[in-house]
């Protein structure tokens, strides 16, 4: 889509460090990391949010969840780590591309909201 930052970071017109990547789904860094480790993980489609999941997209989020173990172990999360999915205005989304943050590398807070 157009004028979509993380759709430009797909088509690698706007660069990403990539921590994994197929045909459907792209992980890569945070430009603003909240843990040591912390990844985007993003339908390669564009879906806006979470609310625009439905029964013709589903599969790539199911896709997203099932590649997110061998994703965490490849960044080193044996320990554990949080999936976190902000979803409109009140869910404080600023990136209008639906996305999970994988965070970790550290005990988290126990905090989430
Ligand atoms: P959210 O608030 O849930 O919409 O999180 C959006 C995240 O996207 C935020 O943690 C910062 C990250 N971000 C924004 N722009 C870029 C970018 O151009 N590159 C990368 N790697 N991350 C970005």
């Amino acid at each position: 889509m157009a004028d979509c930052i993380f759709c430009k970071i797909v088509d690698g017109s706007i660069p990403s460090k990539k921590a994994y990547e197929d045909d459907k789904i792209l992980a890569f860094y945070d430009l603003e990391p909240q843990a040591p480790v912390h990844v985007l993980v993003i339908p390669k489609q564009h879906i806006s949010c979470a609310n625009d999941i439905d029964d013709t997209n589903c599969d790539v989020v199911a896709h997203i969840f099932s590649k997110i173990p061998e994703i965490a172990k490849l960044l080193g999360l044996e320990n554990g780590y949080r999936i976190v999915n902000n979803c409109g205005d009140d869910g404080c989304q600023s990136v209008k591309h639906m996305h999970f943050h994988l965070l970790g590398g550290k005990k988290l807070s126990g905090q989430m909201a």
